[in-house]
């Protein structure tokens, strides 16, 4: 039973995990990019990374920032906000930090600037990011390459 219980007890702390919003993942977001109460991007609150029909769903930039932090240590960091910016994660033909510097919701396609802005900020990810990816990377691979030896059938 003991077993059971841990299983079922792990199981509702990875959906309780996933599932819910992080105001301190907002927060990070709002410093970096000094966006200013009752701007677009700090009136839209959760649905910066979530959509619209609960926060179980992310947004496409939800989703970009929540594969970053998964890699990491379940904190959002300036690093991978940095690393999201130079994609167009909803697809809309403007990059992250594009919309982000016009006002402009990085993950609802209907939302975008009107042109390319010029003059965009230039943001450099720390050397520590790197690290902290690579380290991330060998434990995923040390782990995957465990899992095959084990599943692999004995040849003794
Ligand atoms: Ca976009």
């Amino acid at each position: 039973m003991g077993k059971y219980f841990l299983a079922a007890l792990g199981f509702l702390m990875l959906l309780t995990g996933t599932a819910q919003a992080r105001p301190e993942f907002r927060e990070t977001f709002l410093k970096f990019y000094a966006v200013k109460k009752g701007e677009p991007l700090e009136k839209i609150e959760c649905q910066l990374c979530h959509g619209t029909q609960g926060f179980q769903v992310r947004n496409p930039y939800g989703r970009a920032l929540r594969e970053l932090v998964k890699k990491g240590k379940d904190v959002l960091t300036t690093d991978m906000l940095i690393t999201a910016e130079g994609k167009d994660s909803d697809g809309d033909g403007y990059t992250n930090l594009e919309e982000i510097v016009s006002g402009t919701l990085p993950g609802d396609p209907a939302s975008h600037p009107k042109s390319h802005p010029t003059n965009l900020p230039v943001h450099q990810v720390s050397k520590s990011f790197y690290v902290l990816y690579a380290v991330a990377a060998s434990i995923l691979v040390g782990f995957f390459a465990g899992l095959r030896k084990r599943k692999s059938p004995s040849t003794r």
